[in-house]
């Protein structure tokens, strides 16, 4: 058990009464009985809570009924608050994204008119308009038991921290066609485990669902889809919405498994099949005004395991500190602080590292004063967390979103010229040198100049190569590797980096700002 939910980062589903080859044999009452204690006190010992997903019939040669019992057992490593997880939310805008989170993590739902999505507005115009322009977290608790725990009985985010072993940190996008940027910087930048689309029923696949599909896809994020507002049609209507996902999921294009759920029992297969193969999507069908289905997304999102396992986790420990920097904000009486996710090493409070590149590619040092993660206080920050770091008085205008802080000893190779494989989506206008573009790599974003095609004059849609690229304002942290998406206007391509021409930073000593 122990290794088991050390391998599932904290997780593992236990069938029991299956055997090892799989045969489902069942056990009987008693013998349920029996085991379920057994595991139970396995579980006592490695200090886990354990909760029973489902139970089974099984036809098997036998008087006695037999069953199949499946258990979920978790327990947060010693080391962490909670088990938690990342999802980001796509679809259309009005498609219901706001609403549906709104009414996961109040707890209440909607009226149909937008009362559910106003806790989560940042900006005075986004509730004039109700419509999301900015990325905002929100968080949804389970405590041991697989219950919910949101602000319905908790008052600050501290106690839903407090009483939760696993949270998921929903990221709320924005829908509309004229906020794409803002978006797929929430789906570069902040590495989420998952992908939540939404669709409303009663319009289908409109708007952006295309374009948010495919980013996904090219990401590689894993998603799954919500067929939102049913309370607005008819079933015959919500049944063709579901046929047309189910279409354009089973194309050669997206060669993905589309699996309806529409009972708890679905749930629970849908999130253990999701977690094998990500080729699988389930779809829900819900309403966030009557609340109906509502709980069969609950119960996925309880059970849903993260997909990196443990050895991956443990060697980005092991590597140097390098944290992304996605958000800047000054707070009164503790002055700057970022926002932005770990996506190597430890970061403990007190910490010395480096922020860069600047303007003229230099790294300046800093002291980590302290961390919060969900708005609560935290010590030390692991790979692949997201939290907000407080600089004390570092000045605020030497930031910007796209830097990273790393260990002083990492030397970080900063580029302004790199290549990368591409594939070009779509084209609008000839795609040749001179040509500039908007290149998002993780958090990085900025307009480069395409430099050179390597081997060819120009690229049409669908064609692939090695293009060069210069980026027009400051050099940037990039690694290769890294997973690239660049836009202007409807051309669109994907691809990841290459190679680097690399500018030293060894020979400028880190800096003091103050
Ligand atoms: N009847 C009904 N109305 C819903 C439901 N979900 C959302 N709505 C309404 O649909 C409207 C749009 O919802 P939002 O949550 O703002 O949509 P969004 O996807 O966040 O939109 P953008 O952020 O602009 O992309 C609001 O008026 C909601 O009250 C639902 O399940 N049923
Ligand atoms: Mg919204």
């Amino acid at each position: 058990m122990k290794w088991r939910l050390q391998e599932g980062r904290g997780e593992a589903v236990y069938q029991i009464g299956v055997e090892d080859n799989g045969l489902l044999v069942g056990l009987s009452e008693e013998e349920m009985r029996a085991s379920l204690k057994t595991l139970r006190r396995m579980a006592e010992k490695v200090g886990a809570d354990i909760t029973v997903l489902r139970e089974r019939e099984v036809d098997y040669d036998s008087d006695v009924p037999r069953k199949i019992t499946e258990v979920l057992v978790r327990k947060v490593p010693d080391n962490q608050q909670f088990l938690d997880l990342r999802v980001a939310v796509l679809g259309n805008v009005d498609s219901g994204k706001s609403t549906l989170l709104g009414v996961l993590t109040q707890g209440e739902l909607d009226n149909g008119r937008g009362r559910a999505r106003l806790n989560l507005f940042r900006h005075l115009h986004e509730i004039q308009s109700g419509r999301t322009s900015s990325i905002s977290f929100e968080i949804l608790g389970f405590n041991s038991k697989g219950e919910v725990v949101n602000y319905s009985d908790s008052r600050t985010a501290e106690e839903i921290c407090e009483s939760s072993s696993k949270m998921i940190t929903f990221i709320d996008l924005a829908g509309h066609h004229k906020y794409l940027k803002t978006t797929i910087f929430g789906l570069t930048s902040y590495c989420p485990d998952f992908a939540m689309l939404v669709v409303s029923a009663n319009t289908g696949i409109a708007g952006t669902t295309r374009e948010h599909l495919g980013l996904a896809m090219a990401l590689k994020v894993p998603f799954f889809i919500v067929i939102s507002k049913v309370d607005l049609c008819s079933k015959a209507t919500v049944e063709r919405t579901v046929k047309q996902l189910e279409r354009i999921l089973k194309q050669p294009g997206c060669n993905k498994l589309p699996l309806l759920v529409n009972s708890d029992d679905d749930a629970v297969t849908a999130a253990q099949q999701f977690a094998q193969s990500p080729n699988i999507t389930p779809i829900f069908t819900l309403s966030s005004v009557s609340g109906e289905n509502l709980d069969l997304l609950k119960v996925f999102l309880n059970i849903l395991p993260p997909l990196t396992n443990s050895k991956e986790q443990e060697e980005l420990m092991q590597q140097l500190t390098e944290f992304q920097v996605d958000e800047i904000y000054t707070v009164p009486e503790v002055g700057t602080v970022v926002g932005g996710t770990l996506s190597s090493g430890i970061c403990r409070e007190g910490e010395n590292l480096v922020v860069g590149p600047t303007d003229d590619g230099k790294f300046l040092r800093l002291k980590v004063c302290s961390i919060q993660r969900n708005r609560s206080a935290c010590r030390v920050l692991r790979a692949g967390q997201a939290a907000t770091l407080a600089l004390g008085p570092f000045d605020r205008s030497l930031l910007r979103k796209g830097m990273v802080m790393v260990s002083p000893e990492m030397n970080p190779t900063i580029c302004s010229v790199f290549e990368a494989e591409i594939v070009l989506l779509f084209h609008a206008t000839t795609f040749r040198k001179g040509f500039q573009v908007t290149v998002h790599v993780g958090n990085v974003r900025q307009t480069a100049i395409v430099e050179k095609i390597h081997g060819k004059d120009k690229l049409r849609t669908g064609e692939k190569a090695v293009v060069c690229f210069r980026f027009i304002k400051h050099p940037e942290y990039l690694k290769i590797g890294a997973k690239l998406l660049f836009r202007e206007g409807v051309t669109k391509g994907i691809g990841h980096v290459t190679d680097l021409q690399a500018i030293t930073t060894k020979e400028n000593a880190w800096r003091s700002p103050w």
